[in-house]
Parts: C-alpha cells; structure tokens; sequence
C-alpha cells in the first residue's frame, strides 16, 4: 500500500509538470515579441502589425541618440543611444503613430490586432506577422512533443514497475 501512495504521488507531480508546461508553452505561442530596428535615421520596419500581448523592442544602431515617441502620449522611450533598446507590451488594440523627438521626420507605426480573432489577412497585407508566427511555432511544437514524449516515457515506466 505505501508503494501504491508513493507511485500515486509521483503520477500527480508528473502530469502537474506537463500540464504547466502544456499552459506554458500555449502563453508562449501567443505572446510574441518583434524587433524595430533604428538605423540610418529609419524605423525598420516603419509599420509593424502585431497582435495584442505581444512585445515591441525597438533597438538603436545608429551613433546618434534617437526616440521611440508616440505621437498621442502613449508611450515614450526617452533617449536611446546606440545600441540601447526599449520594449513595450501592447495590451489594447489599435493603431499607434510614433516618431523620434530629435528628428521628427523619422515616423513609424505600430498595428495592434486583437488577440481573439484568428489573425485574417491584415488590412495593411503585413507579411510581418505571418512570417514571425510562421517561425515561432515548429520550434514550440516540438518542444511540446518532446516533453510529451518523454513524459509519457517516464509515466509508462511507473506504471509498469512491477507491484511488490
Ligand atoms: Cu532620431
């Protein structure tokens, strides 16, 4: 009976382990982060479509100070010298106008989707977003059928441990 209780109890923590990595691994498909990169006095790229949750990291390459600066107060970088970086979590859908303060001339936009609906083609015909779910996705799938596949290595293991 006491090697029955602990078996029972190494079942429970194993499929807690996979059900948190199953949950965890959802949240990371779902919340992306894309990259604008700052160089040559240009937002690259100068609109991006994302979906809402999903992080914006803006990066300066230039050797000049830049901003990342919404044009309705939304958010601001403040100064970004080369190489420093700035990122924003988009939670509310909409579409974001921003610019840098020193050279106003250099403008961008951020798109934000909302999350439930299943990504139609974008209005704007982004192949952006696409591309990056396309990217994101194999990577966490097989690491899911990875830590099934090992989990239900280890599950068949117990089970078949033979009684006493
Ligand atoms: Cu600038």
């Amino acid at each position: 009976m006491q090697a029955s209780t602990a078996r029972r109890g190494a079942l429970a923590l194993l499929l807690a382990a996979l059900i948190l990595f199953v949950l965890g691994s959802i949240e990371m498909a779902r919340a992306a982060t894309h990259a604008v990169e700052i160089s040559d006095f240009a937002f690259s790229p100068a609109t991006l479509t994302i979906t809402a949750g999903d992080t914006v990291t803006w990066t300066n390459s230039d050797p000049v100070v830049h901003t990342a600066t919404s044009t309705t107060g939304a958010f601001d970088s403040g100064d970004l010298a080369e190489s420093e970086s700035f990122s924003l979590t988009f939670t509310t859908p909409g579409t974001y106008d921003y610019l840098c303060t020193p050279h106003p001339t250099m403008t961008g936009q951020i798109v934000v989707q909302p999350a439930t609906t299943a990504a139609p083609s974008p209005a704007g015909g982004g192949p952006i977003p696409d591309v990056a779910m396309a990217s994101e996705w194999p990577a966490n799938l097989a690491l899911l059928l990875g830590l099934l596949l090992v989990g239900g290595a280890g599950l068949a293991v117990i089970v078949s441990r033979p009684r006493e």
